[in-house]
């Protein structure tokens, strides 16, 4: 049965430790192809909250549904098939970059990966690499610019043409330039996939269809990004510094 994209959080209390909650009761329902963002502190929860998506992490109290299924009874391997984590630590290896795309996909052929790679805005320097996708990354892919990697890791992603998105924005900057392919990319890829963006670009934010603000791991406000800003609360702070 193709999975569609309904990610449903009931009552959802985690921690890491006995007795520190991390998520206090966190409630949240996203449709397929909707974008909902995290925003908050260090510290807050949001990639908690993509380690639980993820069963990285099991839950013992409230409910987590994938398509209205418990995601504890779905196989760990065929929940993750489902989904791409981008951008932050996109572990890169020892091998073509053709190989390091195709890690999203193993059975994808060339013509699918210069696609993904299209899509993801990674073409464009790849093919002026001396030899183009056949070049060989070093471990960690650390021949290559940070930007680079990212685009690596949206074009990975795209070949897997994953149900879930999970966007988790690197802090560190990049030039202005691969800062506009990566948002273009990335806004491609996105299309008509559930994302969870944990973002620092308000950019990226700003027009997701909910933005949840998580503090101390509860969501103290959520909305639109123009609801929020009427409610001048935290959201508001944030935006306005
Ligand atoms: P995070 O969920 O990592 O917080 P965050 O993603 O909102 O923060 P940042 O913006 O800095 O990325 O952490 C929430 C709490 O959980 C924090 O006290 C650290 C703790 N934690 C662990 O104990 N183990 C883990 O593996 C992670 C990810 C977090
Ligand atoms: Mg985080």
């Amino acid at each position: 049965i193709p999975l569609r994209g309904y990610i449903t959080f009931k009552d959802v209390n985690f921690g890491y430790d006995e007795g520190k909650r991390v998520l206090k009761n966190i409630n949240l329902y996203a449709k397929p192809g909707q974008k909902i963002a995290f925003v908050g502190s260090t510290g807050a929860g949001k990639t908690t909250v993509t380690n639980l998506i993820n069963r990285f992490y099991e839950i013992n109290d409230g409910t987590i549904l994938f398509d209205g299924i418990d995601i504890r009874r779905i196989n760990k391997h065929d929940l993750r098939s489902t989904m791409s984590i981008v951008l932050q630590d996109v572990h890169l290896f020892e091998g073509t970059i053709k190989d390091n795309i195709r890690y999203g996909r193993l059975d994808a052929t060339d013509e699918e990966i210069i696609e993904a790679a299209k899509l993801a805005n990674a073409h464009y320097f790849i093919k002026n690499l001396p030899n183009g996708y056949d070049t060989m990354l070093t471990a960690d892919g650390m021949n290559l610019s940070q930007g680079e990697r990212q685009l690596l890791s949206i074009a990975r992603a795209a070949v897997a043409d994953p149900t879930i998105l999970i966007l988790d924005e690197a802090t560190s900057s990049v030039d202005t330039r691969t800062e506009k392919l990566i948002v273009e990319g990335m806004d491609k890829l996105m299309e008509g996939r559930t994302t969870f963006v944990i973002a620092h670009r308000l950019s990226t934010v700003r027009d997701s269809d909910a933005i949840m603000v998580l503090e101390h791991g509860e969501i103290i406000e959520r909305g639109d990004h123009e609801e929020l800003m009427n409610l001048k609360g935290r959201y508001y702070e944030l935006n306005t510094g």
